[in-house]
């Protein structure tokens, strides 16, 4: 486990949100059932039922964007197995969502029914296919993947289909899912993956978020500038421009201020690192031995690359489905790698899966999602339960939307990450320093306290002291003259956030 979660659930108010929002459905629930009206109704109990239920699930995290910017191969990346089919196959047109379950098993949400999918498995590269060939995929309003992927324990993922696509119909699906006409949240976090920013991604970007971190939708989103690999073209003495274009880029993407974070993945290197063949490390290790200038012309372009050529110690079957799995940066950076000393195909694993940007996504997953899953759930239900109250009125709906209202208002951690995201586009009058130390101090590089406070594991007992000092830095600095409102209430949010780690630091008896 994980000794810095221990450290933030510490953190928590000694009645937690999802505590308070328990209390509140619970009271709900009593109020329905003294109603005349409702008591023979199950589809309201279940409904009520169902967000109490949501609560002790895994969190839903949802992966949108352009159509082919690489979300389902990004599923496998992050599952670590090829179950999401790429490419326009008939189930990318549709919600797939992937939870973990005992033995693989896929069902069709069908015109309100449900319905068993078979699954084929591709001889070759191992992907799946979902054999929708008897419904009318039109029908189908989603697919349910249970597979046994330790990944999937404390994660749902859901693949949605491209937002820009041409096809309307398809991007309605997704804005649906995220954004819901009826107002209940079906996802508590989105993954946003754009692969080019034009003014007409910007402007979707800009909808989605405005939606989705919006009054009524999910509270997180990190933005993946996806396909990383790519933007250098595939050459290798291009690299250093390509971190420069996706830095430049993963910047513009911020200054949308929507996202908590941008990050550069390449779910394509990710997802063949984690599944690396002996078969394929050993021809790379082949061609690595080619004379370097040699080497060079025969991978001038991609077709020269894949054609026959008999003076490449490695077939051109071979070397085409190289190019599948790697990509041509993919096979640039591993012949780079393997030259430089790496001997074993673990190792050659690691160091693409650190070169992919998975290991990096997953750790703002990890800060921005995971460690606030209780939180973001308890959002998500509080939206859910104050539209069913709005919908379903009863003399007590004022009563509970008064008591909704103010804790969606006031959970600080709320706040936390509305600004989080706010910080990133909207002017203050920090400077550089301090807009580093407030993200820090609100969470911004996870929810612990040594995260919070810029620590290292090795000083503990400097926390208290930091902690105090923090405080007074950020209430003076609250009450600077010249400050904007926006200014005010950020650096008051990290009054509030600094004190409830003395608070933690208090109650541990330090
Ligand atoms: N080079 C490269 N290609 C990718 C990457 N991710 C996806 N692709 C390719 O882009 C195409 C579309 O990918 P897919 O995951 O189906 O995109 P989706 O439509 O967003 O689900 C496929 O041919 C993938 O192999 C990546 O990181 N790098
Ligand atoms: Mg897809």
């Amino acid at each position: 486990m994980n000794p810095r979660r221990g450290a933030a659930r510490k953190l928590k108010d000694p009645m937690s949100t999802s505590d308070q929002v328990r209390a509140i459905l619970g009271g709900t629930i009593r109020a329905y059932q003294g109603e005349p009206a409702f008591r023979q109704r199950p589809d309201v109990f279940n409904e009520l039922d169902r967000i109490g239920w949501q609560l002790n699930q895994p969190i839903r995290i949802a992966l949108a964007g352009t159509l082919k910017a690489g979300k389902s191969t990004l599923v496998n990346a992050l599952v670590g197995e090829n179950i999401a089919p790429t490419d326009a196959t008939e189930a990318t047109r549709i919600v797939t969502w992937f939870r973990h379950g005992p033995t693989p098993k896929v069902t069709a949400n069908y015109g309100g029914r449900r319905a068993n999918v078979p699954i084929s498995r591709d001889a070759e590269d191992g992907g799946l296919t979902f054999e929708l060939a008897a419904l009318d995929p039109a029908e189908v309003a989603g697919l349910d993947v249970e597979w046994p992927a330790a990944e999937l324990i404390d994660t749902t993922i859901i693949d949605t289909p491209g937002t820009s696509s041409l096809s309307r119909d398809v991007s309605e699906r997704t804005l649906r899912l995220l954004v819901p006409e009826d107002g209940v949240p079906r996802v508590d976090a989105v993954v946003f993956l754009l692969r080019t920013l034009n003014a007409a991604d910007i402007a979707l970007l800009k909808q989605i978020g405005e939606l989705v971190g919006g009054s009524a939708g999910a509270l997180g989103v990190i933005g993946v500038a996806s396909r990383a690999d790519e933007i250098g073209a595939g050459r290798i003495d291009a690299m250093l421009s390509a971190k420069d274009v996706a830095q430049r880029f993963t910047s513009e993407m911020d200054k949308t201020g929507i996202c908590q974070a941008v990050v550069p993945v390449s779910g394509l290197l990710a997802l063949t690192a984690r599944t690396l063949r002996q078969s394929e490390f050993v021809a790379l290790e082949k061609l690595a031995g080619v004379d370097a200038a040699e080497l060079n012309k025969a991978m001038l372009s991609v077709d020269r690359f894949v054609r026959e050529d008999e003076s490449l110690p490695v077939d051109a079957a071979t070397r085409a489905a190289l190019l599948d799995r790697f990509g041509m940066f993919g096979i640039r950076i591993s012949i780079a790698v393997l030259r430089s000393g790496i001997t074993d195909s673990v190792g050659l694993a690691d160091e693409l899966l650190e070169r992919s940007g998975l290991v990096a996504l997953r750790d703002v997953i990890d800060q921005q999602f995971a460690q606030r899953s209780e939180l973001l759930k308890a959002h998500t239900a509080m939206l859910a339960l104050r539209r069913f109250v709005e919908v379903h009125p009863i003399r007590a709906t004022p009563y509970i939307i008064a008591d909704i209202d103010p804790l969606l208002a006031d959970t600080h951690a709320f706040e936390e990450l509305r600004l989080l995201s706010q910080l990133r586009s909207r002017p203050t009058t920090l400077n550089d320093d301090e807009i580093v130390s407030l993200r820090r101090i609100i969470g911004g590089s996870g929810t612990d306290a040594a995260s919070r406070l810029g620590l290292t594991p090795a000083e503990p007992y400097d926390g208290p002291r930091a902690a105090f000092a923090a405080a007074q830095r950020w209430r003076r600095r609250a009450e600077h003259p010249l400050n904007d409102p926006f200014t005010t209430r950020a650096c008051r949010a990290a009054v509030r956030s600094a004190e409830a780690l003395v608070a933690m630091f208090a109650a541990r008896g330090y």
